[in-house]
């Protein structure tokens, strides 16, 4: 698929996932070139008057979303988010996934958490019937002795590098780096993440079990919609 078809993909994939969006409610705003997708025809609709107030999960989504006009909320203050539209870079026939290439998986994760309905929004390349392959596991973890981490890391069965960006460590907006671990094929994604959880230094895995609710893949003509079997 060439990257303008892919663009068009994922772009319809948003388009169509927030025609779900309803006045009042309080909307988890994901993070990555899909999502962005989203939050531009959310903006769209709160010029043309919808009523809702955005979660955002990276300082980036934060500052696009406030661009566009998007009132925004504290999770602290609202603890509860009635529907999100967030990417994935992996998703599979459970709807589990590997999130975090763009590095915002903490604050992904716990928007999600808290989501009544996730709703992923990917190109055709993102569903898999394996997690893992190719595909690094980022795991987010403590600059302090951010080294022990991935030797344990390691001693989970994967080769684990720490991510850069212009030459630096990358820094989370969290404060934190992020360790890319690549476990090839995934067996049971919950027991690898929290195999992952029990690690000293370890924020939180971008494996994330049990937490999409709706599917959106884009395709060259429109979008398909699946519900997680429940
Ligand atoms: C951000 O940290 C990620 O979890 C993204 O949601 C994920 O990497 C998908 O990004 P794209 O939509 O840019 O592929």
């Amino acid at each position: 698929m060439g990257q303008d078809i892919r663009e068009e993909a994922k772009r319809r994939a948003a388009e169509r996932a927030v025609e779900f969006l309803k006045d009042g409610q309080i909307v988890g705003l994901g993070t990555g070139s899909t999502a962005i997708f989203a939050i531009r025809a959310i903006g769209r609709l709160v010029r043309e008057g919808l009523k809702i107030r955005g979660v955002p999960t990276s300082v980036d989504t934060a500052r696009c979303a406030t661009e566009l006009g998007i009132p925004l909320v504290d999770l602290n203050e609202t603890c509860s988010v009635d529907i999100t539209i967030d990417g994935a870079d992996q998703i599979d026939g459970r709807f589990d996934m590997i999130k975090g290439g763009g590095g915002a998986l903490v604050r992904e994760k716990l928007v999600a958490h808290v989501t009544e309905r996730e709703v992923i929004v990917v190109d055709p390349s993102k569903p898999v019937a394996t997690l893992g392959g190719s595909c690094p596991v980022p795991v987010e973890v403590l600059p302090f002795g951010w080294c022990l981490a991935a030797r344990l890391l390691a001693k989970l069965g994967c080769t684990p590098s720490l991510r850069q960006r212009n030459g630096q460590s990358f820094v989370s907006d969290n404060g934190n780096y992020i360790v890319d671990c690549e476990f090839g094929d995934i067996s049971d994604p919950g027991y690898l993440e929290r195999s992952i959880k029990e690690l000293p230094g370890v924020v939180e895995t971008g494996l994330f079990v049990g937490l999409a609710h709706t599917l959106i893949v884009g395709t060259e003509s429109g979008a398909d919609v699946t519900q997680r079997f429940r």
